[in-house]
């Protein structure tokens, strides 16, 4: 049979006489087939991917991308009168991450089935997942994400695992996803639940009954955790997770034939950032179970697991207070004191116990004494961690410390998110980076050619003129693809600084009023959710969305500027925005963003980056060199030396710089007062004279004077559409097949 075929069968009816939802139904029970038809048969030794998120997008275009069957799934829609775009929009996005870690995780699955490589993840299926994003009042209002339809990519299984916590055994159901590689083999997302989680709790946007775990245990990724039963729950969850994985990992280890001391030769776990960490002491614990001494359960698990940071913000990196993990998981506190005790009969050192003075067990020093690599997510970050952040750590095991810098998979970011520009290059350079992304480079010769210069622009406008009609459809917002489009999408948080950009637009508001007009018409486009107690970062979405309203109603500045921002952003929204970029802002204060995957992904795109020597920023500066990226503001040994002198104020820079003094008036102004709230308002212009821990005035002027000399620069079209080649032909090293062989070569051994 063939695809029209078989999906006729499924439906019990011609594909030209079904419902867009019904095909979808009918294309997933067909590929959820074929890519069980492909599925790995087990290798003695297996990668553990555990990780609280997983953002792995819609899945239906990007499976039949890597099954071979898109353009052929493509044109039978077609013929049937149907578009594979409306079809596409039937499909619920999975809300199983927040941001760059989650959608990192699925990128590594992706790169994983496609290199070849036995390697599943492990996670968990939260039903209503982060949050959904909605705007009212120009305030966020987060309400349930519910993704989960009878048809699902879930598989529901019979492995079920017991899980127990201080009065209270639960069973873990295991449900598989499916992951396929490109033109390769399928691997598993596994992910666990409880039969008793009950959505219906859920009342008045996100709030539900956090003492009722039996209920709540897997609704929510990251319950809000401003009050201890919030806590408390996260510990739940991420135990859930750990012990139904360990036992799995186990289980199919011995079923493979190991004698568990031998596990390390079966398997390799990766530690997803701190929320997997208790994995280490369940692990020790069930193999005591099984009859292990504790010596050699430490030495067997110590071998097994390797650990990656993501991030170097102090209050990313877990700490639970001892009394908790008591109130939860009492069995794990005897093992992780012994843990404890043997760091500190070897090392003097307090910074580097497990369990400090106050009681507080820190996640992250479980992972490092105990897994056998630790490494970071860029050049940059990993060198922080070497030498100021974990400084003690590497000081004693130097050779666990690694670099990873991050990647992603071509196979969303570009074939399926920008079929125009996946045409050129094919045309342009054959089809090889497909597989080989440094292949790319062969584009390089093309930089003085005119035809494909322009046909770069022409791309570029028409995926521009895409997203204006998706905005108008979706948000009713007009923009015009002749302007340039500054996009700045990623998770809300201060450090990232869309403040800085806020700020930039409030002045270039106050030229316009004043009678400066710029030369290029702009579109500031922004897409953030806010974690739901991270007041300032809410009150920055007010900020923007005042902005929003206001500029873009008045007439004398909206010929000139315009903002967006966009509703609910997530991967899907991504896809639409990231092929539409022109200036891709990556602003965030030096040394603190790890690494940046959205950077990667607008440079795969033709866009050029504004942004901070942070992050991979670094790496992509060096790939492209100093003629294709826009660069400024302080480096990360600056920031860093302000932070160890705090030396740092706020206050002298509002006093002292009219530009900046008038943009951070202008937050509490009559005008904004008239659309915005005035508490939201006022905290956050406090925030910015009176604190600013991210030091957004600091680099206010340099972020100006070189967004400026952007925008002027690309106002020469061809100049500019060299830099978008450049951009593109050197994006091959960001490739997550690049970096998921980095980690086999280094770390899994596969
Ligand atoms: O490594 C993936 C991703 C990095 O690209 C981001 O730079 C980094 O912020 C993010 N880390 C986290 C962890 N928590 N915090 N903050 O999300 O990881």
């Amino acid at each position: 049979m063939n695809i029209q075929e078989k999906v006729e069968a499924y439906l019990g009816k011609p594909v030209a006489q079904a419902s867009n939802k019904e095909i979808y139904d009918g294309l997933l029970t067909v590929v959820q087939e074929m890519a069980a038809e492909k599925e790995r048969t087990d290798s003695k030794k297996k990668l553990y991917y555990i990780s609280a998120e997983f953002l792995i997008g819609k899945l239906l275009s990007n499976n039949m991308i890597n099954l071979g069957i898109y353009q052929e799934v493509k044109e039978m829609l077609e013929k049937n009168g149907k578009d594979i775009c409306e079809i596409e929009e039937a499909e619920p996005e999975p809300s199983l991450g927040n941001g760059g870690l989650g959608r990192l995780a699925a990128c590594f699955l992706d790169s994983i089935a496609t290199l070849g490589l036995a390697g599943d993840g492990i996670g968990l299926n939260y039903h209503l997942g982060l949050f959904k994003q909605e705007f009212e009042d120009h305030l966020q209002k987060e309400t349930p994400n519910p993704w989960i339809e009878e048809k699902s990519w879930l598989k529901k299984t019979d492995t079920v695992y017991p899980v127990q916590f201080k009065g209270l055994n639960v069973n873990a159901r295991m449900y598989d996803i499916e992951v396929t590689g490109y033109n390769n083999k399928t691997n598993k997302l596994h992910l666990f639940d409880i039969d008793s989680v009950d959505e219906s709790i859920v009342e008045d946007g996100i709030d539900f009954d956090k003492n009722d775990i039996e209920k709540n245990l897997t609704l929510f990724l990251y319950p809000d955790d401003s009050d201890e039963q919030g806590r408390l729950l996260r510990i739940y969850q991420q135990y859930l997770m750990v012990s139904a994985g360990a036992q799995l990992i186990l289980d199919e280890c011995t079923a493979k034939g190991s004698n568990l001391y031998d596990l390390p030769d079966y398997a390799v776990i990766q530690i997803n950032d701190t929320h997997p960490t208790m994995v280490i002491p369940e692990l020790i614990r069930l193999l005591m179970e099984r009859g292990m001494d504790m010596d050699d359960a430490i030495d067997v698990v110590s071998r097994t697991c390797a650990y990656t940071n993501h991030t170097i913000l102090a209050e990313a990196l877990e700490k639970w207070p001892v009394h908790y993990l008591k109130k939860v998981v009492p069995q794990l506190m005897p093992i992780i004191e012994v843990l404890d005790d043997k760091v500190r009969r070897k090392y003097e050192d307090e910074s580097v116990a497990i369990i400090d003075r106050n009681d507080t067990v820190h996640m992250a020093h479980i992972d490092i004494h105990y897994g056998f690599s630790v490494n970071g997510v860029a050049a940059l970050h990993t060198e922080i961690l070497k030498n100021s952040e974990l400084n003690n750590f590497y000081k004693i095991y130097p050779e666990k410390f690694n670099n990873k810098t991050n990647g992603i998979t071509f196979r969303r970011w570009l074939i399926h998110c920008n079929p125009r520009l996946t045409a050129l290059l094919d045309e342009t350079i054959g089809e090889g980076w497909k597989k080989d992304a440094a292949e790319l480079e062969k584009l390089l010769a093309y930089k003085d050619d005119d035809k494909i210069l322009d046909k770069l622009l022409e791309i570029k406008h028409k995926n521009k003129e895409d997203l204006c009609a998706y905005l108008r459809e979706t948000q009713g917002l007009e923009v015009s693809p002749d302007t340039i489009f500054d996009i700045q999408v990623k998770r809300l948080h201060e450090y990232k600084r869309q403040q800085l950009n806020a700020l930039y637009i409030i002045d270039k508001y106050l030229e316009i009023k004043a009678g400066k007009i710029p030369t290029a018409p702009v579109t500031a486009i922004f897409g953030a959710k806010a974690a739901p107690a991270y007041v300032i970062a809410k009150d920055i979405i007010h900020l923007i969305l005042c902005l929003q309203e206001i500029i873009n109603n008045d007439p004398e500045v909206n010929k000139y500027l315009r903002v967006v921002m966009v509703e609910n952003y997530n991967v899907t929204k991504a896809g639409k925005l990231i092929p539409a970029c022109d200036i891709s802002e990556q602003i965030s204060l030096a040394s603190k963003e790890a690494s940046g995957t959205g950077n990667m992904k607008f440079m795969l795109n033709g866009a050029v980056t504004l942004g901070t020597e942070d992050g991979a920023n670094v790496e992509i500066h060096e790939a492209v060199g100093d003629d294709n990226i826009f660069v400024f503001g302080a480096s990360s040994d600056e920031v860093i030396e302000h932070y160890a002198k705090a030396d740092y104020i706020a206050k002298d820079y509002y006093e002292n710089n009219e530009a900046i003094k008038a943009a951070i008036d202008f937050i509490t102004s009559d005008e904004m007062l008239k659309v915005g709230c005035e508490e939201n308002l006022t905290r956050l212009q406090n925030e910015l004279i009176n604190k600013d821990w991210f030091m957004t005035l600091l680099d206010f002027d340099s972020y100006k004077e070189t967004k400026e000399k952007a925008l002027a620069a690309y106002a020469d079209r061809k100049a500019w559409a060299k830099m978008a080649l450049v951009n593109i032909a050197k994006a091959g090293f960001f490739s997550s097949d690049r970096t998921i062989e980095e980690y086999n070569r280094d770390i899994w051994g596969l």
